[in-house]
């Protein structure tokens, strides 16, 4: 069996689709996961989210002893003040794609500066929930770009 991708989600997306859908859209975050599963196809998703920063480090361990293929995490709030999850992060070997619902730039200068981006392989912000499954998608790339030849 291949290696899993984990897609994990930092504080309040819990609440998607439920709250500010100007900013965020009105998909859940259970259809969100739908979309990364059928955009996945065979590959095993371990998709998770937590409001607390311990728990999300602790994945990315889990994530690192597995090990996952790759990490694509929506650090929400911790992308702006986590170095616990940065140092996590800077401990995985392999692709890293941070994602973003809203592009982060183009909103207050609160969101502007990413710490997980100092370690992300890629970053994708402001497709709306349809990120995901494009993360998915670029994740499987990258995947199939490291692959040695058989
Ligand atoms: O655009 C994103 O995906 C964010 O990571 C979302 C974070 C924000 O702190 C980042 O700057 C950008 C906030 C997530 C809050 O989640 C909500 C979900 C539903 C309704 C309201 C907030």
């Amino acid at each position: 069996m291949t290696a899993p991708i984990y897609v994990l989600n930092g504080p309040n997306l819990n609440r998607l689709g439920k709250r500010e859908p100007e900013i965020y859209g009105r998909t859940t975050l259970a259809e969100v996961e739908a979309m990364c599963r059928e955009a996945a196809d065979v590959i095993q998703l371990e998709f998770r989210q937590s409001n607390r920063e311990y728990e999300i480090v602790e994945w990315v361990h889990e994530a690192i002893d597995t090990p996952a293929a790759g990490i694509i995490i929506n650090p929400a709030a911790f992308t702006f003040t986590s170095i616990a999850i940065l140092d996590a992060l800077k401990m995985f070997p392999g692709p890293v794609i941070e994602l973003h619902i809203s592009n982060i730039h183009r909103r207050e200068e609160i969101y502007h500066r990413s710490l997980v981006s100092r370690v992300a392989t890629a970053v994708i912000a402001g497709l709306g929930p349809s990120g995901y499954p494009a993360a998915v998608r670029a994740m499987k790339q990258l995947l199939s770009e490291r692959a040695p030849p058989p």
